[in-house]
């Protein structure tokens, strides 16, 4: 393989990476949506998802266990129940699905039902199930960088030498994937934006993505909504921080991120249609 594919691999997933991938974000936690029960839940994220696809997302992303702090931890069973039915709808419709959990259960069940990677926050440190599960699979997996757990990571958010630490964290996730059976081409790596990372840290994080690269993986980037948007932009509402989302966004592109993982599918779609179409010197109009 020439050096450069090593470097910056051009396909993932089924994907085509000349391009930025969008991954919306689909919550099915009861808090997520209304609470009339959870066929109602399941019916709203199903409309929600195919609602994503219209509005261009390449893949939608499907949580059922919040990790923000504080949240409640789900049994995998009860984190199954709430995205099988959602993922079987929406696989269906032919639309590519990543299913975000720390818990092996609960990846088999969604790829049984149809998802086609699996998102884990932990990077298959959580369950000792996990990477065997997806070694077996053969599926695609994104490897997110986090310390502790999300209840305990604000403890470990001390870094002497951060975006070294944090890219030496990452490879050993990395190796202990492979060394686990999984194929180098079906990974993925997240620097894991608020995970383990305080305010400014996010931010210095962000400026040395282009380290990132050296991994040799697809980046993913996933910083919509997120606190130190708020800090930066001056927004306290998670639900306004959309533009400054959009703006994170074009500068992850920017510095090569391969995929996107945002609330605001359309807001974000339109972004990198005008960033490529205004990059892009073949293009004029006709
Ligand atoms: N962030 C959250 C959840 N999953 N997965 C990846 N790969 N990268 C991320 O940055 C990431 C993730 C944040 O989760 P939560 O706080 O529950 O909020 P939301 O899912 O609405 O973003």
């Amino acid at each position: 393989m020439p050096i450069d594919e090593v470097l910056s691999p051009r396909r993932w997933a089924g994907f085509d990476l000349s391009r930025p991938l969008v991954m919306g974000i689909l919550n099915v936690t009861p808090d997520s949506f209304s609470d009339g029960g959870r066929f109602a839940v399941a019916e709203a994220a199903i409309a929600a998802g195919r609602a994503m696809r219209e509005a261009g997302a390449d893949i939608v992303d499907i949580g059922g266990e919040s990790t923000r702090p504080g949240a409640e931890a789900v049994t995998s069973e009860e984190e199954s129940a709430r995205v099988v039915p959602v993922i079987r709808a929406l696989a269906e419709d032919g639309i590519a699905i990543s299913i975000d959990t720390r818990n092996a259960a609960t990846m088999a069940a969604a790829l049984d039902a149809g998802a086609r990677i699996v998102n884990d926050i932990s990077g298959l440190r959580h369950d000792p199930r996990a990477a065997s599960l997806v070694a077996a699979r053969g599926c695609p997996v994104v490897l997110m960088h986090m310390r502790g757990t999300p209840a305990t990571m604000g403890c470990h958010a001390h870094y002497a030498d951060l975006v070294r630490e944090v890219i030496d964290e990452l490879a050993q996730r990395r190796d202990a994937a492979l060394q686990a059976g999984i194929a180098p081409e079906a990974i993925a790596l997240d620097p894991g934006f608020g995970f383990a990372k305080q305010g400014k840290q996010n931010v210095v994080l962000f400026r040395s993505l282009g380290r990132f690269q050296a991994l040799g993986h697809p980046l993913l980037v996933g910083v919509s909504r997120k606190r130190f948007i708020g800090a930066l932009a001056g927004e306290a509402d998670p639900a306004r921080r959309d533009a400054g989302s959009i703006a994170a966004a074009l500068f992850a592109a920017n510095r090569g991120a391969a995929i996107l993982r945002v609330h605001d599918v359309a807001g974000t779609a339109q972004a990198l249609l005008m960033w490529r179409a205004l990059g892009d010197e073949a293009r004029h109009f006709e």
